[in-house]
């Protein structure tokens, strides 16, 4: 399996976690997202939206963080990461898609503007009409809806580690990049804590130095 990511990039960081957990060997190719490799022809031959991470396995395209999660999760299981009961599965995709509406729009996007200096995908990178603070309002919300729901619980789905937690995990992890401070938020920063103890689990830039710029 070939993977297109970039080294900064939480949603390839969620993919590269996910490898790093199963203990899968794949190849790396690396798409400088600061040099603009994204918009360049080479790439979006690959992935016509310009974004990363992109899976390539054999005749299998996918373009998403969540459809490859899912993919590879599957292909390597469906347990532990991902389940054969329907049930279990609606349970996580309950939690892909908060990654890519609430986390993506709130936590991301501030880290995105603050930390990288550019604006969330499908805008130029120089826009400017962004509003940070909009964003850190919706990731502060994300980390209350997500500090209640853990309150009672562990993890995030099916009472064990999945692709839900997989998902979610690194732009809230990584918040303070965006100037939202977790430590408002127990319950949430417990289960990072427990998230980085388990077995397989490999760090990104900014995890543990949110002053980290780039
Ligand atoms: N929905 C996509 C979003 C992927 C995404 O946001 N990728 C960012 C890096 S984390 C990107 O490639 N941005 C391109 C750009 O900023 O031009 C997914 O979950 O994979």
């Amino acid at each position: 399996m070939k993977l297109y990511s970039f080294e900064e990039s939480g949603n390839s960081y969620k993919v590269r976690l996910l490898f790093s957990f199963l203990g899968v060997d794949y190849e790396r190719v690396d798409v400088d997202l600061m040099a603009d490799e994204q918009h360049q022809p080479a790439f979006l031959a690959v992935n016509p939206r310009g974004e990363v991470p992109a899976l390539v396995d054999g005749e299998v395209l996918l373009c998403d963080s969540a459809a490859i999660l899912m993919y590879v999760a599957a292909r390597h299981g469906p347990r532990p990461w991902w389940s054969d009961a329907i049930d279990e599965q609606a349970h996580i995709l309950e939690w892909l898609a908060f990654a890519a509406s609430w986390v993506q729009y709130g936590v991301f996007t501030a880290r995105a503007i603050l930390s990288f200096g550019i604006s969330a995908n499908g805008l130029p990178h120089d826009y400017r009409g962004e509003s940070v603070e909009a964003a850190q309002m919706r990731g502060r919300h994300s980390l209350a809806i997500l500090d209640q729901h853990l309150a009672t619980r562990d993890w995030l789905a099916c009472g064990r580690p999945t692709i839900a937690d997989i998902a979610v995990l690194p732009y809230i992890a990584l918040a303070p990049m965006g100037d939202v401070a977790l430590e408002p938020y127990p319950a949430v920063c417990a289960w990072i804590e427990r998230f980085k103890r388990l077995p397989g689990f490999v760090s990104i830039a900014g995890l543990d130095d949110p002053r980290y710029r780039r």
